[in-house]
């Protein structure tokens, strides 16, 4: 009976049809979904503190609203895609629980400081470009719930990207000040951006299986040659240069050519030893520990009302 739910599986799979919560599927898809969409959760969530660090101090109001709204977005998307895991059978307070005990990953690219507001702008414009890029094919992933909870991600993830294009152009045009902030705010995000698409192919455990399951639709190498090409025009747009030397157009492949980023620096950020990790999760331990309260209060109306409506 099992081989036969698993045929239907392969099937679905092949027909590029979506496996829903109710559908059979096999253990190894069921975790490495659960694995992936927590690991984003939590990205989204520990993504809100890097740029809300800057809420209270935004140069304007205009810009302060724009970030307020932006940050409330990352918490929405955060929340999404808990309740994607939740339809594979995950427990919401079990994956935090496992987050601020460290015993799973959120995306490297949080564990960097934001010392300027050039940060506010590089962030959307890189950050959620890189997003962007990752999360399109994913709109098209095999598991129904976490392909649609792509969709309205992903367009979101846009207007965050235009903002900081907005905010970083308006800059651009300031002062020479301004325009070296942002130069160094390029300079650090740039080679991190690159590392958020994960380890090169060859070093990559979860990408085979994760493609023949149509989890995942392209490489981790490929998604990232395609932010550097996408990436490469609107910097030049910007006046701002990319601190890679060895970035061309190679006319032959029709692509450009880029320098390799630190393998070894996301190996460190990704098990605990990046400029933040320590303070981030501190952060997120403290935010769950003074929202206990909130937690036992929802709790115990929810049993009052429980117990009127049985009345
Ligand atoms: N950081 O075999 P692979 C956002 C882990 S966007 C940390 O290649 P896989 C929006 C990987 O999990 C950021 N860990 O793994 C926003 C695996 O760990 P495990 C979040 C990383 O899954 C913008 C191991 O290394 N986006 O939040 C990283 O096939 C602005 C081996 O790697 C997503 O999560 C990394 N960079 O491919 C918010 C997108 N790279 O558990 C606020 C969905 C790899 O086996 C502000 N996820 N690892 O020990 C994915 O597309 C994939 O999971 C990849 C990794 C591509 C990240």
């Amino acid at each position: 009976f099992e081989l036969r739910l698993h045929e239907q599986f392969d099937d679905t799979i092949a027909r590029d049809q979506r496996i829903e919560p109710r559908d059979w599927m096999p253990d190894g898809y069921r975790r490495t979904l659960i694995r992936q969409i927590a690991q984003h959760a939590h990205s989204e969530i520990i993504g809100m503190q890097p740029e809300g660090e800057w809420i209270t101090r935004a140069p304007s109001l205009r810009r302060k609203a724009i970030l307020f709204a932006k940050v409330q977005d990352e918490a929405g998307h955060g929340l999404y895609l808990y309740s994607a895991a939740e339809t594979l059978g995950a427990d919401r307070a079990d994956l935090t629980q496992r987050l601020i005990d460290g015993r799973q990953k959120y995306s490297s690219i949080f564990n960097y400081p934001t010392p300027t507001f050039a940060d506010v702008g590089v962030i959307a414009w890189l950050v959620d470009g890189a997003a962007i890029c990752n999360q399109v094919p994913l709109c098209r992933s095999s598991f129904g719930p976490y392909a649609r909870a792509m969709v309205r991600v992903c367009k979101e993830e846009s207007f965050h990207q235009r903002q900081g294009y907005e905010l970083l152009s308006t800059m651009m045009r300031g002062t020479d000040h301004q325009r070296a902030t942002v130069q160094d705010a390029v300079d650090r995000w740039w080679w991190p951006s690159l590392m958020m698409f994960g380890p090169p192919d060859g070093d990559s455990p979860n990408s085979e299986q994760s493609m023949a399951w149509r989890i995942k639709r392209h490489t981790n190498d490929e998604l990232r040659q395609r932010f550097v090409d996408m990436t490469v025009p609107q910097a030049a747009a910007l006046g701002v240069t990319l601190p890679d030397p060895e970035l061309r157009w190679n006319e032959e492949r029709g692509r450009h050519d880029f320098g390799t980023p630190d393998w070894s620096e996301l190996h460190r950020v990704i098990t605990g030893d990046g400029p933040c990790n320590t303070e981030r999760v501190a952060r997120r331990r403290a935010a769950h520990e003074d929202g206990a309260w909130v937690r036992e209060a929802a709790s115990a109306h929810a049993a009052t009302q429980a117990a009127r409506a049985r009345e």
